[in-house]
């Protein structure tokens, strides 16, 4: 195989389409006799439901149908579990899962009560207003600590807890080795919600067909297999009887994974009802409280270490908040509690966390998916022992970098992929050199203090981290030449951005020796691909990635015995290039691909046994544990002392995802991620009051970061390849979110000076007036 476009920079096959404004966006569905949807959400966190009636509102003028929980039968029931908690050791779990519209009790402000259907959306969301709601409202569990006082109020009475779920994992003995150290650092960590902003908000569209028995969905899902299971066991269909598209998707970031959201479970069953097609568009609000959010973690860890600022333990007990209901089970904080150990040799680790249910919308993974956390955590260890030990951040970082010839390193720890944490490959040391060089440390280090003198508050920051990637369980693809040489290929997963459509088509283009633009892939729609799990925890590349180079290594296989067959020399004797199949040294002989498969799809002639026709393959490949992703960031910014306002001078990112397939794309997954990242640092913050009330649920409010605070970036990588996939991929989706928010705390210390000052900055989103706050407690202090 020659390698044209596998490691290159090759512009993306889907830009044409989404440039032009050809791509199909859920919001371009429109189908004839088709119904618009609005919820009615509760306006309040905790409630018990007296009564629902919307009696006026179906009097309205346009109104189809409204439905509540009482309408629902036997179909309302709780959703899935969708990610079974790890078998750790010790484990409390305590499952209660979101239900399709609210019954007895609400239990997050935003829960649907009630769906109305009507001719046009404007006529669903005027008659929201008519329906009559009785709640009897409770007080809100908001407060994390607050919510496992013995005297608080269950989220979920029947429980009479809200502890959601308790994992203690621990590596060596922490007791022992504390008992050693020369420093104990003891602080207090916390880290706010926040959400992710897709350019797209949710929507779906239900089109249920009575004479074919057969529902179709166009969702916005990162995981179409699992709707299109999880809506055939609740619809009491086939899995064959439903089809699910998830078309071109403006952003997923995680929080599209979930299923079935409350909307997911409703609109196909409406349509099922009335026998006519329903839409239903989340609007901006709704994306506030309606989908799931990230964050909010309080973490008390403490770090054994010896005089030289070599680590010998950490101890951490932290507290997660799950929001109202827990489909993901321990994903979220076992991430973090799994990715605190960083590129470290850390001897001895004593994790705890609690999972908290709370009257706050559900948390589920958004891009770093609970690592950003646990990365906050060590990193920030370490700058305070740094500073302690009188040692270079930097310095203290290298001192306790895994060395390479440790891997794999294992962690002893479960990871979220039910396997034993271990860092397949790596090479750290250089990635840190790579982004010092970069960032130019040392002379940074020499000129600050005449910058300092020159009245500029300047500073720098380092964080690495490292990623689990590329999870199991596996994925498919079929790849299939047609009779005019193109090749089409299916996979099961579904793309929101990340630039499947390209990577893939550049592993099947060098297999096949096509052109990358000859390569046509179909992602998400259960039609193409029936199996498959979905695009999350950075693993498309790895999973999906690998089982599309398999099914083109079959497909390849195939042509070149089919051409040996009709040219009667060795395979050997053959090359596949520029869409054809010629004998080496005799360029005038070759037969086109297309043709071929034509051949392989004979009108006369039977099969041989043990072939198929066609020139096609469907392979899987699931990896036996995830690959592990490292970094580097560094950044130098300036701060303005009197407003706190912040300016990113530089920002270098170095980065190790194993073998790359395209430069281009992955350098636009990391800005993307970066972008996200400094959002978390320093501007978002979903704010709730004291009954659970989000009160900035807009773009005006909720700020994120533009084009203007997201800085140019210098980006470099180093390749380590992961010996778990023969492609040698590791993921790199998420790792650009994930230590940002340490960095910038680091940097904005550093620029202010305020560790000399007393002040610490332990928590995240940093904003200007936060910092105002700090520093003014801290010099008061
Ligand atoms: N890639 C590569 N070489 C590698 C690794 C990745 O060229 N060694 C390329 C891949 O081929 C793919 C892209 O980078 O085109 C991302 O690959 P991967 O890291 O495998 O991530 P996934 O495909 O699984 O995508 C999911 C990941 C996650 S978990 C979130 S969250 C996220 C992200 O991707 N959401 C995104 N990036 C996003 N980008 C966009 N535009 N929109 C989102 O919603």
């Amino acid at each position: 195989m020659t390698t044209r476009f596998f490691g290159a920079a090759v512009k993306r096959n889907e830009d044409k389409k989404l440039l032009t404004g050809q791509a199909l966006f859920i919001d371009d569905v429109e189908l004839p006799g088709m119904l618009h949807a609005a919820f009615l959400r509760s306006q309040v966190a905790h409630a018990r439901v007296k009564g629902i009636d919307p009696s006026k509102a179906l009097k309205r003028d346009g109104v189809i149908a409204v439905y509540t929980a009482a309408d629902l039968g036997a179909y309302w029931q709780s959703g899935p579990l969708l990610v079974p908690p790890p078998p750790v050791p010790g484990l409390v779990f305590n499952l209660r899962t979101h239900v399709p519209l609210a019954r007895d009790t609400v239990r997050y402000a935003g829960e649907p009560l009630a769906i109305v259907v009507a001719e046009s959306r404007y006529i669903a969301e005027d008659a929201l207003d008519d329906i009559a709601v009785d709640l009897e409202i409770l007080p809100a569990v908001v407060d994390l600590e607050k919510a496992l006082d013995k005297d608080a109020i269950p989220v979920h009475g029947d429980l009479g807890t809200n502890i959601a779920a308790h994992v203690h994992q621990t590596k060596g003995n922490y007791r022992s080795v504390a008992a050693q150290a020369d420093l104990i650092l003891k602080r207090r960590f916390r880290y706010e919600h926040g959400m992710s902003s897709p350019i797209e908000t949710r929507g779906i569209v239900a089109q249920w067909n009575a004479r074919a028995q057969h529902m179709t969905v166009w969702d916005t899902t990162q995981a179409p297999v699992f709707v299109r299971n999880g809506l055939a066991g609740a619809l009491g269909l086939g899995e064959r009887q439903v089809r699910v598209i998830a078309p071109f998707v403006g952003g997923g970031f995680g929080p599209k994974i979930m299923m079935l959201y409350p909307e997911e479970a409703m609109l196909p069953w409406i349509s099922m009802r009335l026998n006519r097609p329903v839409k239903w568009i989340e609007d901006r609000f709704e994306h506030f409280v309606a989908t799931t959010h990230e964050r909010g973690q309080i973490h008390d860890a403490e770090i054994a270490l010896t005089r030289d600022g070599r680590i010998l333990g950490v101890k951490d007990v932290f507290l997660h908040d799950n929001g109202a209901y827990n489909p993901y089970g321990l994903t979220v904080p076992i991430n973090s509690q799994c990715t605190l150990l960083g590129p470290y040799v850390i001897p001895a680790y004593d994790s705890t966390f609690t999972s908290v249910f709370t009257n706050l919308p559900i948390v589920t993974p958004y891009r770093g998916a609970g690592r950003q956390h646990g990365v906050f955590v060590i990193e920030r260890l370490l700058d305070l022992a740094a500073h302690e030990l009188d040692i270079d951040p930097a310095e203290i970082r290298r001192r306790n970098l895994i060395p390479s010839d440790a891997f794999p390193y294992r962690n002893e720890i479960i990871y979220q992929d039910f396997q034993p944490l271990e860092y397949d490959s790596g090479n750290y040391e250089p990635v840190l050199d790579k982004a010092l060089e970069a960032i130019g440390y040392a002379d940074f280090v020499a000129e600050q203090p005449r910058l300092r003198a020159q009245g500029r508050y300047v500073g720098i920051g380092v964080a690495c981290y490292v990623e689990g990637t590329g999870i199991g369980p596996y994925e498919g693809a079929k790849v299939r030449v047609q009779a005019n040489g193109k090749v089409s290929v299916a996979t099961g997963i579904g793309t929101q951005g990340q630039g499947h459509f390209t990577s893939f088509a550049q592993i099947v283009a060098d297999q096949l020796g096509v052109d990358v633009t000859d390569v046509e892939i179909v992602t998400g729609d259960t039609d193409q691909f029936y199996w498959g799990a979905g695009t999350f925890a950075s693993r498309g590349a790895v999973v999906a990635g690998n089982a599309v180079n398999e099914a083109s290594r079959a497909v390849r296989k195939k042509a070149l015995k089919l051409a040996s067959d009709a040219f009667e020399c060795a395979e050997e004797d053959l090359v596949l290039a520029d869409g054809k199949v010629s004998i080496i040294g005799i360029p005038e002989k070759f037969i086109r691909l297309g043709e071929l498969a034509q051949r392989a799809n004979p009108m006369r002639g039977a099969v041989k046994p043990g072939t198929e026709p066609g020139l096609e393959s469907t392979q899987y490949f699931g990896p036996p544990s995830g690959s592990t992703a490292n970094g580097v960031h560094a950044a130098i910014i300036e701060m303005d002392p009197l407003t706190f306002e912040l300016k990113i001078l530089k920002y270098v990112v170095v980065h190790d995802c194993g073998t790359v397939i395209n430069p281009m794309i992955l350098a636009g997954q990391i800005h993307g991620g970066v972008a996200q990242g400094i959002g978390n640092a320093f501007y978002e913050k979903l704010s709730f009051d004291e009954h659970g009330q989000l009160l900035n649920a807009s773009l005006a409010d909720y700020l994120l970061p533009t084009a203007l605070e997201v800085p140019r970036m210098q980006l470099d990588h180093t390749t380590t390849p992961s010996p778990l996939n023969p492609l040698g991929i590791k993921g790199a989706g998420e790792a650009g979110a994930i230590p940002v928010g340490p960095l910038f705390a680091q940097a904005i210390e550093n620029a202010l000076g305020l560790k000399q000052n007393g002040v610490e900055l332990l928590e995240i989103p940093l904003s200007p007036s936060r910092l105002f706050e700090l520093i003014r407690k801290g010099s008061k202090a």
